[in-house]
């Protein structure tokens, strides 16, 4: 099956509810693109600092999810980017998906979000699994999960060479799979699941501009990147109760604080 491309959030958001995932294009411009990857950079020069800051009790905010042992950090992730560096939810880019995303489902503010760069030639997948699988809310009815949007947008564009997202078309509607543990190539926990021999794996290119939208409960995987450049993408979760989920979350230590010292953007004339 190859994936439609839905240009409205009403087409999205009738391919989200059929099939559990939707691939939107053409809604951001290469200075948006450029604005978002220069802070995502600037916030992944900090990756090996970020992850020794750790303290007890706090949440891991910089991991390395690679799956396969390369020669460097192959596959570093940051968690909550946008609140280690507010910068990012000023963006064209931020403030485009949320739009969308309002329009598809009414008011909706970020819940979390990361950002994953598969270094080039580099090995590792990103194993199946359901994101609502990965919460401590996953033995929830699903009506009582809450609605929720996960965007994902790659900063070039994505292809099957470079780790594009794979979803099972229909997943969501299934209940959650079990998901077995594993160990990552350096050493942190990871879940995984399998789709089964019969499930409608659909791969989802899609051009640097635009991004794919799935649900908590959609089957999704993405690919090792074999090209020469490294693909970055950035992942919002929109929510009903996004914000306040987070202020709740950052009372707990769940969500890190401003990083101090990061530059700002010159937004002059935008
Ligand atoms: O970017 C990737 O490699 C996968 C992202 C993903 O699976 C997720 O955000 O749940």
């Amino acid at each position: 099956m190859a994936p439609r491309r839905d240009s409205s959030p009403r087409e999205a958001a009738a391919s989200l509810s059929r099939n559990g995932f939707a691939v939107v294009e053409d809604i951001f411009s290469r200075d948006d693109l450029r604005e978002a990857e220069t802070l995502l950079d600037q916030l992944f020069r900090e990756f090996s600092a970020l992850r020794q800051a750790r303290r007890p009790g706090q949440r891991i905010v910089a991991r390395d999810m690679a799956t396969a042992m390369g020669e460097g950090i192959d596959q570093p992730e940051i968690l909550y980017a946008a609140s280690l560096n507010p910068e990012l939810e000023r963006t064209a880019l931020f403030r485009k998906c949320t739009a969308f995303a309002q329009s598809m489902t009414g008011s909706v503010t970020r819940a979390f979000d990361h950002a994953i760069v598969k270094s080039p030639f580099n090995m590792s997948v990103t194993p199946w699994h359901q994101d609502a699988a990965l919460t401590r809310f996953r033995h929830l009815p699903r009506f009582l999960r809450g609605e929720r949007l996960h965007f994902w947008i790659p900063l070039q564009d994505a292809t099957p060479s470079n780790g594009c997202m794979e979803f099972v078309a229909g997943s969501h509607r299934q209940p959650l799979l079990k998901h077995e543990s594993f160990v990552r190539a350096r050493g942190d926990g990871g879940w995984a699941a399998s789709p089964g021999p019969d499930a409608q794996r659909v791969a989802c290119p899609v051009r640097a501009g635009g991004f794919t939208i799935h649900t908590p409960g959609t089957l999704h995987y993405a690919g090792r990147n074999e090209t020469a450049a490294s693909r970055k993408a950035w992942i919002i979760h929109f929510s009903r109760f996004g914000s306040m989920e987070i202020a709740l979350k950052r009372l707990l230590s769940r969500v890190p604080a401003p990083l101090p010292g990061l530059a700002v953007p010159d937004r002059r004339g935008s």
